[in-house]
Formats: C-alpha cells, structure tokens, sequence
C-alpha cells in the first residue's frame, strides 16, 4: 500500500477502501506521474492527475479519430488561426466524456470540491477576445458533429496578459501559463517543419527542363508540433488542435558553436524562439511589427507543409484532388499569405505550374471577415513583406498581375476600379491589402452576422461583390452550449433536463421546448430560484476579486468585453453617472437597486480605452463610497476578465448589455452567452443583436438608438452640444463630468473623453443615443420590478436561443462552405 493508499483508508475509516478506476487513475499518477507520495497533496497536483486520467480516457478515442480520419476519403477542413482562446479543460473534457459524477468523487476522496480543484488551471488565453473564442467554440462543435476538421495554431509561450488595476489604471503583466506544465497537450516532434525567412530568390532549370524559382540564402527556424484533444460530446470523437512552437535548427547552433562563438549560438536560437514567444494583445488594430508577420507565415507555412506532407505520404506526387480533398478556413486575414505559400509550395517543392496550382489553392481557401473598423483591416508593407518572405511577394505581384488583367477585361475602361481592388495600395510606402489578397484568393467569403454580411457586400468589399458575388454568404457565429451553459450553470441545466430532457446539449434546436413552461407559475419560480442562486455565486466572485459587495437582490446589469470606444463602455459609464445623479436629487420613483459590472481589457497602446477603465474606476469608486446611493447604485470595474470568469459572470447576470454603435460590432457572441443562460439583453440594432431580438421577440428585447443607416445619415449632421443642451438630464451628467467630480485629484484627466463626445466629428455618436439609452433603461428598470414578468421574458429567450449554437453555425460552414460530411 503507498502512503496515499493508506491516508485515503484511514480517512474512510475501513482498511478496504472502495476505490472507483478513477479513483485508482488518479492516485496512480499522483504516486508514478507526478512523484507524489508525501501526504500533503494540494490541489493543483490534485488537479495535474485528475487532468492526466481524464486525458488518458481520450486518447484511445483520439487515437481512434485519427484513423478514422486517415482511412476516410472525406474532404478534410483545416481552421488557420492566430488565437484559440481555449480557457480551462478539465471541466470541459469531463462534462463531454460524462465523467462528471465520477470525477467529483475522486476530487471528494481527499476533502476537496472539483470546482476548487479545477481552479487550479491556468485559463489557456491564447486570444484576444471574441475572434479566438469563436475558434475554441468552433472547435468543440466539429467534434460534436463529427466533423474531419483540424485547428492550426501557435502555442504562445505568454498568452492575453492578465490585467490588474492599480489606482484605478488597467496594469498588464505577463500570462505564463505553461509554468506548471500543460497536460492537454503532446509533443510531436517526429512531425517538426522548417520555416524559412529572408535570403533571394533566384531562377533555377527543374529536373523536367523547365525554369523554376529557388528562395535561396534563408535563415530557419524548426516548427514543432503541440497537439491538443477536443472531445466531442459523449460521441467517441475526439478531434485535434494542432499549435505550433519555433525552435532553433541544430545546425544553426553548430556553425557558430564551431566558430567559436557559444554564446551568439545560444543567442540565435532564443531569437528563433521569440517567434511564438507572445500573443500580440491587440483586436481590433494592427501595428504592422515585423515579428507579427513571422507569426503569420510561421503558422501558415508549418501547417500547409503538415497538410502536403500527409497529402504526398498517401497520394504522391498526384495532387488533382488536392483541392477537391482539402479545405482551408482562415480566420480573418491573419493567416492571408496562406494564400502564396500554397501557391509556392506547390509550385516551387511539388512541380505544380501556375496554372495548377491556382486552380487548387483557390478551389481550397475560404475567408471569414471579422471587422468592418478600417484600423483592423490588415496591410502589409511592401518593403517589409519583400524583405521577409521575397518568394511570396513575387508571388503576390503575379497573382495581382493576373487579377487585373480579369477586371480590364471584364470591365473594360474603369481605371478607377483597377485602382480600388489592386492588391496592392500604391503610394510612397506601399502596402498590400490582405483582404483583397484573401478575397482573390478565396472560393467563399463570408460575414458573421446578417447585418455585417450586408454591410460588406454594400461598402467596404462591393467592387469584390460585384466581380463575384456568388463568393458571399453569411455564416452567423455561434457559441458552445456545452461550456456556455451545461457546464457554467449546472442550476439550469437540471432544470432543462428534467423538464425537457437532455438532448438540447446536443441539439440545441430542443431548448425550443422549454417555451412552453413559460406560463406555468411553480415553474418560473423555479427558475427565479436558479438564476437568484447563481447571482449569490457571482456576488462572492466579485467580493473575492474587488472586495465590492453586490446584494444579490439587486438588478445585474453587466457590460464584459474588450474595452473599446464603439463598444461604448463609456455610454453605459454615462448612464451611470446619470442614476447616480437622480438619486442625489431624490428623483428615484420607480427606480430599481442596480449592481453595474463592467470588465474587460485595453489594448496595452490604446489610450483612449486605458483612460475609459481609469473613468469607470473613478466613478465606481465615488458611487460605492456615498452613503445616499449605495442602496440603489453599486458599480465594480472587474479586473482580468478572461473566459473562465465569464463562466460565472454570464449565468448570474440579469440583464446584457451589447450597446455597440449601430454598423461597428461585426457581430458579438458574448450577446448569445448572456441569451442562453436567460439574461435579457439592453442592445442596439448592431451584429448579432438583430438576430436575438428577431428570435426572442421584440417584446422581450430593449432596444434603442439608431440603427446602422440612421448612424451613417446622423454623421452628416451631427452637433453634439445641442443634444446635451437641449436635454437637462444629459447636461447635468456632462457636467458633473466636466466639473471634476471624479477626478477630484487630477483636474483635465478626462478631457480628452467628454471633448470626444462633444465632437461634432465622433464616430460612435454617443450622444445621439444617450437619451433612448435612458429611457430604455427606465422600461429595463419598470420591468424588473416585475419579477413573475422578467422570469417570463427570461425563459421565452433561452427557449430561443437554440440558433445561436455554434453547432448550427459549424453545420452550416459544413454544408455550404466546407462540403464535408460526417465521419462515417
Ligand atoms: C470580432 C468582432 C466581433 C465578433 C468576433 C467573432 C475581431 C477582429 N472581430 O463582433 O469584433 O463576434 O470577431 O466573429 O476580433
């Protein structure tokens, strides 16, 4: 018997203790895996086995997939992406494998909870927000579907920087997450690729006599690969992410260790290393660093060379069915010169003409666009991408060359068109745009909300729409109910099963059923009840991590997400201080307590949002100190939000608020989280917002401010200062600002934020929506008083959110994009 086999029997008080083959996993691995056989065992080795048991029930099924996969003769899908934002495993992979009873009882065997014990894991934050967070859910849906889909991605040594707050500012520091090991993934260094940079290209004669190109004089770097499991759910099948880690070549090191110089050797493979050293933090701007581009194309290039290689291992130097057989998704324009390097490899390693090899990348790219904001659309300086890659810029000019030769033809005599879709922006520092690039190169180009799509078609890509229009289509996102709701809100998701069943987690068209308890009193109390509970569970979340204390009684209204100015966390600031205000004055008829959370991170450049956190700290920390408001009004700025915390945040909420200015959010999934788990949602007519109100009903959605036409149409004509003149309720809350009441101790601080509102010239038109923000949340306000009512409008949109799964997303981009089927 180990020591550990003889606590645990102590502890049960019987020599023999009953251990379940889990039990028995986890106590081997903390014994022989981990080295641990002192009684003092603390979660986190707890956590490590666990986590390795669990993982060792997948890999049989992993192993499974993979031939599956191999034996299949299935078009296969590859998601190209810079950001998984994976969050925590552990609960997700035994809520999918049904090991939940189980593991609660292993996690029991030494007195602790599993919830405790999961905690221990470090959220894999390889994203910055909703971009990434849709590749994980994507991910999680193939599997569930079946689907032969694999990720492609880095695995960044120092993911999303954790944000704490110090005076009020956002400070960032490191994510080290892969400290303490990272059991979910397996290195498969037999898979390693070479990743080239720099050096000429030069004219060479092939074996076959004709004349070819040599990227010649490079410098390398080794990919290695990181495969990680996704189970699907109780299915048997467990796909794969693959990520990809650069490391020096050894003969590298040897020729300057042969010169003698050990120490430039040592140096060399740490700039090599750099490549997937950190995430850049950035999401809706691109700074155009030369180190972002060497991610760009170290993804790209390692993973085509994977699919090429599995490709010729089984069919040679026959690559007719390439195209028919693979499938590219890249996710947003990050991993654009995709489009290049299949055209080079193809050309230059397998002997494919330009012909062919055009005719197959672009039978096998598709692109997703996530953004409409101008500073988010990528371009790439000629002179920086010449020097980097000078193979694929040569590539990229011929692809151009021939493109516009097409649209003069096609279009005879419109200068200015060639001029407008040119892949290349001309100018004294040209830049390519890799859009345009991911459009020509691409045989689907798709939008993530119906709106956004629409918008596409009509502005930024409509030259490209005219030229191709059967390219469009529209694939609204989706997110996981599996995380979003089974797992983050175990309350709801016992009272669905024993009302409806279980079938929703697979299918969450089912969750329609529910609509029909909606009327039923005992019911709705019952899920008054679950929601009241996981607001208690919220509450302590937020004591633990502000120190603030939320009465659970009191309205949620929380606003989660990057910090930026068109999400507008500075209106709903406004309204803040507005509330504030009228409770001052004594104006609180028909006013109802309210807890005002607001979390998310700034990109560490970006000013304005920095100075937005700064804002609602300040006004936070007035509110919450006033004696004569802190019964109606508590507001917390909280700190680190990641995907973990929404895993709290999202099922003790009340009500969401998705206030974008209209035409900006492409289309949010947060929005769909806070749906699923029976928020109501404060929003305007922007992304996906249009589709919940569409699927829930007017009635039970609070919309206000223009919509995307009435924006455009208000910009024309815009004069802020009458608005807030004319309107006494937003005069005092522009002066209060501008008087300096939450800035006591540094006069001017918030200038720049209360001149932006007065701008004729502001984008967001905050104040053109200001006034409908108040009166909206009046009716949010009168609504919730009516507890019997709100529960309704609560149950009518989870009932309805079954559209907004990302497994109908995924089902879609099967169907219609992708072309694939399920592995029989
Ligand atoms: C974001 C949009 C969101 C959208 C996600 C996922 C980028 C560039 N875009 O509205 O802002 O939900 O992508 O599609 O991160």
């Amino acid at each position: 018997m180990t020591v550990l086999e003889k606590q645990l029997s102590r502890e049960n008080n019987s020599v023999n203790v009953a251990l379940s083959p889990l039990d028995r996993e986890v106590l081997r691995h903390l014994n022989y895996t981990l080295g641990c056989l002192n009684e003092n065992i603390d979660s986190n080795y707890l956590y490590r086995a666990l986590a390795i048991a669990v993982r060792d029930r997948l890999v049989e099924h992993w192993s499974q997939t993979k031939s599956k996969m191999d034996e299949s003769d299935n078009r296969r899908v590859y998601y190209l992406s810079l950001e998984f934002l994976i969050g925590r495993s552990l609960c997700n992979a035994i809520h999918n494998l049904d090991l939940n009873e189980n593991a609660q009882k292993a996690a029991h065997q030494y007195g602790i909870g599993l919830e405790e014990l999961a905690e221990s894991e470090h959220d894999a934050g390889l994203g910055n927000g909703g971009l990434g967070r849709l590749a994980a859910c994507f991910l999680d849906s193939c599997a569930n579907l079946e689907l032969p889909v694999v990720g492609y991605g880095i695995r960044y040594e120092y993911g999303m920087f954790h944000q704490h707050i110090e005076n009020g500012r956002q400070v960032e520091d490191p994510d080290h997450w892969l400290r303490d090991g990272n059991p979910w993934e397996m290195e498969r260094p037999e898979d390693e690729r070479r990743i080239r940079f720099y050096g000429q290209t030069s004219q060479v004669i092939r074996d076959d006599g004709q004349t070819g190109v040599e990227w010649i004089n490079t410098q390398d770097v080794l990919a290695i690969p990181y495969d990680m499991p996704i189970p699907g759910y109780k299915n048997g099948t467990v796909n794969t992410l693959r990520l990809w880690k650069a490391t020096a070549t050894s003969e590298f090191d040897l020729d300057e260790f042969n010169a003698g110089s050990y120490s430039e050797a040592v140096a060399a493979k740490n700039s090599a290393e750099q490549i997937t050293m950190v995430l850049y933090p950035n999401d809706s701007s691109e700074n155009g660093k030369e180190l972002r581009l060497k991610q760009q194309y170290f993804l790209v290039s390692s993973s085509l060379q994977d699919v090429l290689a599995t490709w010729t291992w089984k069919h040679g130097k026959d690559f007719s069915k390439f195209g028919e057989k693979n499938c590219f998704q890249l996710n947003d324009t990050h991993p654009a010169c995709a489009v290049p390097e299949l055209m080079r490899l193809l050309m230059d390693e397998h002997g494919q003409s330009w012909d062919q090899a055009w005719e197959i990348t672009t039978q096998c790219m598709a692109y997703t666009n996530h953004t409409l904001l101008p500073e988010a659309l990528e371009r790439w300086s000629v002179r920086l991408y010449g020097n980097l890659l000078p193979r694929l810029l040569e590539i990229i000019y011929e692809i151009n060359r021939r493109f516009l030769q097409m649209v003069a033809e096609k279009f005879p005599g419109d200068k200015d068109l060639l001029h407008r879709v040119s892949l290349i922006e001309e100018g004294h520092d040209p830049h390519i745009r890799m859009a345009y690039l991911s459009i020509v190169g691409s045989y689907s180009v798709n939008g993530v909300a119906q709106l956004h799509t629409d918008l596409l078609k009509a502005g930024l890509f409509s030259d490209f729409h005219n030229i191709w229009p059967e390219r469009f289509n529209n694939k609204t996102n989706g997110v996981t109910q599996r995380r979003w709701l089974a797992h983050c809100n175990p309350g709801l998701r016992e009272l669905l099963n024993e009302t409806i069943g279980d079938g929703w987690q697979k299918d969450l068209s089912k969750i329609k059923q529910v609509e029909e308890h909606c009327d039923d009193a005992e019911f709705r109390v019952r899920w008054t009840n679950v929601k009241q509970d996981n607001k208690k569970a919220l509450t302590n979340y937020v004591r633990q991590n502000t120190g603030v204390e939320f009465d659970p009684s009191f309205l949620f209204d929380v606003q989660v997400k990057r910090i930026h100015e068109y999400k507008r966390q500075l209106l709903n600031t406004l309204h803040c201080i507005h509330l504030y205000d009228r409770i001052k004055r004594g104006d609180t008829s028909g006013m109802v307590p309210r807890c005002v959370l607001i979390g998310g991170k700034a990109a560490p450049g970006y000013h304005l949002a920095k100075l937005i956190v700064k804002l609602i700290n300040n006004v936070a920390s007035v509110v919450n100190s006033d004696p004569e408001t802190r019964d109606l009004l508590r507001m917390v700025f909280f700190p680190n939000y990641r995907v973990s915390a929404m895993e709290v945040i999202c099922p003790g909420t009340d009500l969401s608020e998705q206030i974008s200015t209209a035409g900006k959010e492409a289309s949010g999934t947060g929005n769909m989280k806070f749906m699923m788990n029976g928020a109501l949602t404060v929003g305007t007519l922007d992304g996906a917002n249009i589709e919940i109100r569409e699927k829930a009903g007017a009635e039970n959605f609070f919309l206000f401010g223009l919509n995307a036409p009435e924006v455009v149409e208000t910009r024309k004509n815009y004069r802020p200062n009458e608005i807030i003149a004319a309107d006494e309720e937003i005069r005092r809350v522009m002066e209060m600002l501008e008087g300096g009441m939450f800035n006591q101790n540094e006069p001017g601080l918030f200038d720049i934020l209360t001149t932006g509102l007065r701008n004729p010239q502001d984008q967001w038109v905050t104040m053109a929506d200001f006034r409908s923000y108040i009166d909206v949340q009046r009716e949010v306000g009168t609504a919730y008083q009516n507890q019997d009512l709100w529960s309704r409008m609560s149950i009518i949109n989870v009932a309805n959110s079954g559209w907004f799964s990302s497994d109908r997303t995924i089902q879609q981009y099967a169907d219609e994009i992708w072309k694939v089927k399920k592995l029989s």
